[in-house]
């Protein structure tokens, strides 16, 4: 009676455990776990798991996240909490990463960037340990599906955390566990393609990369000028000429896409398929990571597109086309109905399923969520708002797509 059918010729597994909704990033922080909490309810209630194998996440292993991330590091994520904190930032070989006070700082900043002020980017928070060890979990056993053959698709909404560094966590995020799932893919695959339709730059993956030249590494991001208060759109890199480190085989293998606030559907659309198609020609990936960070949506509280859930989920659907093996990992996304009802889509087409436009509300735990008419009561409809004015006049395509060939 769902109406809901298995995929013919390929295999999706998704990749979850419950136990991340429990987190609190704080009261007022922007990154919301719920969000994963009600995308769980859309994808059940639509009865999407009886398209794919669905797998319960277990935690990461210290040893798996040494991977790419500095001992040090790891064993402070490991061991670290609100109660344990301020002891830990009096051992030495953590002590040495606590960073220099700039005049910009708002926040008094722990070893690796971490915090518990109220306004910290990345907080301490209770059970933050279980949480980064589950997403990155998660993501690793996606990626096991896909390099034993086990699955053609891997989805983890709970994974994408793209500006985690080496020893420092950045932008709400701590492990980066796209790096480790490129890590492994590496020993199977000889080129890894990377893409990253989060609003902001995937400044994290491109930087571990540089100097690879297996992997590309393409962003579309929000980008632009200083504003009145001095500040870049975070992280304030990502500019057009960034190709990857100059000097090194890694050169030419970074791609990115700056791009003014206001974007609409149309615009984003052809500018996705030319430069994502040409990079796909030129480099010819043996497997795609694609993070669908949700704050490119339209009426995000961070972001600043005016992307709709239909144009969100084509870049997917332009992707999957491809057929090559595909990691689809979460990200950003600050409005959670709206995070919710693109990635339910995004399950949906990856599984080839399309779903009634009404959300089942009388299955749903919490229909109030996507009840409300203001908000919409559909899947994707109505568009959102457009909250941002459109600066993106005439993008330069030509210049752009010239670019990628070297
Ligand atoms: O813009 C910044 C950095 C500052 C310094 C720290 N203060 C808190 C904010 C300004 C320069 N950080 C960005 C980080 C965005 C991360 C995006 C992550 C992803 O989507 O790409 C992938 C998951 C930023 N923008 C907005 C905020 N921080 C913000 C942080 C808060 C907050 C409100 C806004 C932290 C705590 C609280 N409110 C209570
Ligand atoms: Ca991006
Ligand atoms: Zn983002």
């Amino acid at each position: 009676e769902h109406g809901i059918t298995r995929p013919k010729g390929h295999k999706v597994s998704f990749h979850y455990n419950s136990r991340v909704e429990d987190m609190h990033f704080g009261k007022t922080h922007p990154m919301k776990p719920w969000r994963l909490t009600l995308t769980k309810h859309l994808v059940l209630g639509y009865g999407l798991q009886y398209a794919m194998d669905t797998y319960e996440a277990v935690a990461a292993g210290k040893d798996q996240v040494r991977a790419f991330h500095d001992p040090d590091y790891v064993d402070f994520l490991a061991e670290v909490s609100p109660d344990t904190f301020p002891a830990l930032c009096e051992v030495e070989r953590y002590a040495a990463h606590i960073p220099e006070r700039t005049p910009q700082d708002t926040v008094d900043l722990g070893p690796f960037n971490l915090s518990t002020s109220p306004g910290a980017d990345c907080p301490v928070f209770d059970g933050m340990s279980t949480y980064l060890f589950l997403y990155t979990g998660a993501t690793l056993a996606a990626t096991n599906q896909l390099v034993t053959g086990q699955s053609d698709v891997a989805i983890n909404w709970s994974g994408g955390l793209h500006h985690a560094h080496k020893s420092e966590a950045s932008g709400f995020c701590y492990i980066n566990d796209i790096v480790l799932s490129i890590i492994d893919m590496l020993r199977v695959y000889p080129r890894v393609l990377y893409i990253d339709i989060d609003v902001h730059h995937g400044d994290g993956v491109e930087e571990a990369f540089q100097r690879q030249p297996r992997v590309m590494t393409l962003s579309y991001h929000r980008y632009g000028p200083y504003d009145e208060t001095g500040h870049r759109f975070f992280p304030g890199s990502g500019h057009l000429n960034d190709v990857g480190l100059k000097g090194t085989v890694g050169e030419h293998f970074a791609l990115n896409v700056p791009i003014a606030s206001g974007i609409d559907d149309r615009q984003y659309t052809t500018l996705f398929q030319s430069v994502t198609g040409r990079a796909i020609e030129a480099f010819k990936p043996s497997a795609i990571v694609l993070q669908c960070g949700a704050d490119s949506l339209g009426g995000d509280r961070l972001g600043q597109f005016n992307l709709n859930i239909k144009a969100h989920g084509e870049c997917v659907a332009f992707v999957k086309k491809t057929r090559l093996p595909l990691l689809i990992l979460g990200g950003g996304g600050y409005t959670a109905r709206n995070v919710a009802r693109a990635w339910c889509h995004e399950t949906a087409l990856t599984t080839d399923n399309t779903l009634p436009e009404k959300i089942p509300l009388d299955i749903i735990p919490r229909p109030e969520a996507f009840s409300r008419k203001s908000h919409g009561n559909g899947l994707l409809f109505p568009p959102f708002p457009r909250t941002h004015p459109n600066d993106c006049k005439d993008i330069d395509l030509e210049f752009m797509i010239k670019k990628l060939d070297h």
